[in-house]
């Protein structure tokens, strides 16, 4: 898609798609299927950049043919460099940071006031973390006891200049949740066992919303991409595109993704 169209963020979305691989065909009760069931789990693409992962993952979840995908970054199509509502799949429109676990806090708290079981999960960056809105959000969360929200930082060090802690330094991510009164997690954003262990037992705490520190690399998958902040909106030339392909076949072909499919994937 981001060779194709010649843009797009191609290190956030390597970075990312673990997570939502694991929320959308495990954890998560948030499908084409029950799209209208008000009862249904709800997710918020707060790092709404990410987009191309989180398209391809909506694709094969069923809610647009993956042929669609084709189209992305095309002039009057349906899917625009960051998420908007024209997309089946998308709750919020989202790109400007900051702005994703404020409406999952609506969006939770009114789920308690209608006595639904919906849990609402918000994927944020470690970059966004610099939006003061997200502490406003974060400190209303628990003052409202949100357990079933769950926040989940993908943390991969490096925002769109450079590492995190040098640009805006908004550590240490876990101490400070914790502080404002989040049950916090932490685990390995690659590995998809550990996450769904993580989202499938939420509340870890009753009363208490949930935070997880996903360690991740940026560019996971590819080597010349892993952990460079260049890579956060550069597009492939051929011979780069040709190499990243070559390598993330090489992984798939590894056996892990398909025997984690067959095992323990699809138990939502
Ligand atoms: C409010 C706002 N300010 C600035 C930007 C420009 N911007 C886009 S991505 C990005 C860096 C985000 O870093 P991070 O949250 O760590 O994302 P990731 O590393 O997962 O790609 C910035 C500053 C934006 N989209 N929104
Ligand atoms: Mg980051």
């Amino acid at each position: 898609m981001i060779h194709a169209a010649r843009m797009g963020h191609m290190g956030g979305s390597l970075s990312s798609v673990d997570i939502l691989v694991s929320l959308y065909f495990h954890s998560m009760r948030c499908g084409p299927a029950n799209w209208g069931d008000p009862a249904r789990d709800h997710f918020i693409m707060s790092k709404g950049h990410s987009v191309e992962g989180f398209y391809a993952v909506l694709a094969r979840a069923g809610f647009f043919p993956e042929s669609a995908l084709a189209d992305y970054g095309k002039f009057g199509g349906m899917l625009y460099g960051h998420p908007t509502l024209k997309v089946p799949g998308v709750e919020i429109p989202s790109g400007s940071l900051g702005h994703g676990l404020a409406v999952g806090v609506g969006m939770a708290l009114a789920a308690k006031r209608d006595g639904l079981p919906s849990r609402v999960f918000v994927l944020m960056g470690d970059g966004e973390q610099a939006e003061g809105s997200v502490w406003e959000a974060a400190r209303a969360a628990a003052h409202y006891g949100l357990d079933n929200l769950v926040a989940i930082v993908d943390a991969n060090g490096l925002q769109i200049s450079g590492p995190v802690a040098k640009v805006m330094n908004s550590g240490p991510l876990a101490a400070k949740y914790a502080s404002f009164g989040w049950a916090v997690r932490e685990a390995d954003g690659h590995d998809h066992a550990a996450l769904t262990a993580a989202f499938d037992s939420a509340p870890w705490k009753p009363g208490a919303p949930n935070f997880l520190l996903a360690h991740t690399k940026k560019g996971r998958g590819v080597s010349f991409m892993e952990n460079d902040a260049s890579w956060h909106h550069r597009t492939p030339t051929d011979d780069e595109y040709g190499r990243a392909l070559a390598e993330l076949g090489a992984r798939q072909g590894s056996g892990a993704a398909e025997a984690w499919a067959a095992g323990e994937g699809g138990a939502r």
